[in-house]
């Protein structure tokens, strides 16, 4: 068995429960945010057996868009002159990606 950990978009997240609950795929999802942008996302994580890990990849690359952020402009403060720095474009995503290996699983 597998335990997937997957960081999208929150714009994605609606694409991706339905689709893994159509497969039958269990999975639960965790309000998270970003170190960088400091944003809001979503962290999926589903246990799967090994034959159903291909399907959810396979969801995955379907449902989660890459898209362009902009980093908002910050004030800099350059030998007492306070200017503000340039906005900066991100790429996002389309999604992160970690597979391990589940030691045991359990239902009690
Ligand atoms: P954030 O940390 O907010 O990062 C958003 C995007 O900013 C990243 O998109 C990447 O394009 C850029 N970025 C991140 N750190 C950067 C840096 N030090 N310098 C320049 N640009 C940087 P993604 O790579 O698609 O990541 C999307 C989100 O997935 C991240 O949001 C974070 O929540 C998570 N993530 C990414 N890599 C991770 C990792 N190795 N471990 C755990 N979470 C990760």
């Amino acid at each position: 068995m597998k335990l997937l950990i997957i960081i999208v978009q929150d714009d994605d997240v609606a694409g991706v429960m339905s689709s893994l609950t159509r497969e039958k795929i269990g999975a639960t999802k965790l309000a998270s945010s970003g170190g960088f942008l400091k944003r809001g996302n979503t962290t999926i994580i589903v246990g799967v057996e090994e034959e159903q890990v291909d399907i959810v990849k396979d969801i995955i690359r379907e449902k989660c868009r890459s898209r362009v952020e902009m980093m908002p402009s910050i004030p800099v403060i350059a030998q007492g002159i306070i200017t503000a720095s340039e906005p900066l474009e991100v790429r996002v995503g389309g999604a992160i990606y970690f597979q391990l290996d589940v030691e045991e699983f359990q239902k009690f």
